[in-house]
């Protein structure tokens, strides 16, 4: 197929970011995170996993009414289940509806490149476990060599799931959007003539995070300078335009530097009564801080300047936990965070503002083998929007 790139890299932008920057020559830290969804269309985030044994894909379904009650079963068991068995060469790329019926759809991509969207099933009834719509898998596209998927989120806000991929192999860091097209509850294609590359990173750029960011439903991305050890982590927020594959140069911005050490970021909308979402950071090394502290950057309407009066720390992570991502496990409008722990634990933060925590509830402790599959870079959609 052909594959058109446009990137138009915003020298300009990002030389503002890079008069600072010290290339210690470091690679770059991984961002932890799961893939989370609404698998079942309640409101609440539920998890994906998968047994990295067998390649069998699991979903934990959220139960209503989650709580931190010690000892609350915060699974739905009748509706969790068993989505499917990965063969070998396949492996999870994201999480997101992808044909706008409003329950997420897993994203594949098999040994040969090609991206598949596996549709779930919108008509299992209510108290049946979540299953797949095998007649509804659609092919999306085979981006070429070197290129590596970061997520999936709606760039166009037509409802539909996108998928954004990075050239990491040849040119580097350059962007490529492929717009996804389903009628409602159908099968996904590409949409090749809304497709393109909305932005360049320069080299030892990250893309940390897409899921819209401002609040106009469009999909923008923020991506973290992790080559700057000595400066703190450099982030940038690229709001995107009307038709999510090009960048409004003046709407973005640099909503500050994250501290040297703490890892860079996690998005969701922690702050009630604006439509703007927030970033977490980590602090991964002790430096500055207890390590293990969660720190929220609650930003602003534009989606780029930090509110600093409702930034704060929020909870401290016991040592072998780290955040998998933040989403809406209870349907209050507000991203909780969900943390995984080295022995397949699950627990859900339940957050009510920046730096406010109601609760702890335990998911569930995942089965010897199996994890939830984590990002190489960035949260997806599912994981940034308060929906
Ligand atoms: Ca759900
Ligand atoms: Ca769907
Ligand atoms: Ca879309
Ligand atoms: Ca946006």
């Amino acid at each position: 197929m052909k594959f058109v790139t446009t990137a138009v890299f915003l020298a300009l932008a990002l030389g503002l970011l890079s008069t600072n920057a010290v290339f210690a020559g470091a690679p770059p830290a991984l961002t932890p995170g799961a893939f989370m969804g609404d698998f079942n269309n309640d409101g609440q985030q539920d998890v994906l996993i998968m047994d990295s044994a067998t390649g069998a894909l699991y979903v934990y379904v959220t139960a209503s009414g989650i709580d931190g009650t010690p000892g609350a079963t915060n699974v739905d068991v009748a509706q969790s289940g068993l989505l499917t068995t990965l063969t070998p060469g396949q492996s999870v790329k994201g999480v997101g509806d992808f044909n706008n019926d409003g329950r997420a759809d897993v994203l594949i991509q098999d040994a040969a490149g090609l991206l598949v969207v596996l549709v779930n099933d919108n008509a299992v009834g209510p108290g049946s476990p979540v299953a797949l719509d095998a007649a509804k898998t659609g092919s999306i596209a085979t981006p070429p060599a070197g290129w590596d998927v970061i997520g999936a989120a709606d760039a166009n806000d037509d409802g539909n799931a996108d998928v954004y991929v990075i050239d990491n192999g040849g040119v580097g860091g350059t962007v490529y959007t492929y717009i996804t097209q389903a009628a409602v509850g159908g099968m996904p294609s590409v949409d090749a003539a809304g497709s393109g590359s909305p932005i360049g990173l320069p080299a030892g750029w990250l893309m940390s995070v897409v899921g819209d960011l401002n609040g106009d439903g469009l999909s923008d991305m923020m991506a973290s300078n992790t080559a700057v050890i000595n400066a703190g982590n450099q982030v940038y927020t690229f709001i995107t335009a009307a038709g999510g594959v090009t960048v409004d140069v003046g709407a973005s911005g640099n909503p500050g530097a994250v501290p040297t050490g703490w890892g860079c970021c996690a998005a969701g909308n922690l702050t009630a009564g604006n439509a703007s979402n927030d970033f977490a950071v980590v602090n991964e090394s002790g430096a500055g801080g207890p390590a293990g502290l969660i720190y929220v950057y609650a930003l602003n309407d534009d989606g780029i300047s930090v509110d600093v009066g409702a930034s704060a720390a929020s909870v401290g992570l016991p040592v072998g936990w780290e955040v998998a991502g933040l989403g809406d496990f209870n349907n209050d409008g507000i991203a909780d965070t969900l943390a995984a722990n080295t022995d397949g634990s699950l627990l859900v933060y339940l957050n009510t503002g920046p730096g406010t925590v109601s609760g702890a509830a335990f998911l569930t402790q995942m089965p010897g083998g199996w994890s939830a599959p984590d990002f190489l870079q960035g949260m997806s959609a599912n994981e940034v929007a308060a929906q």
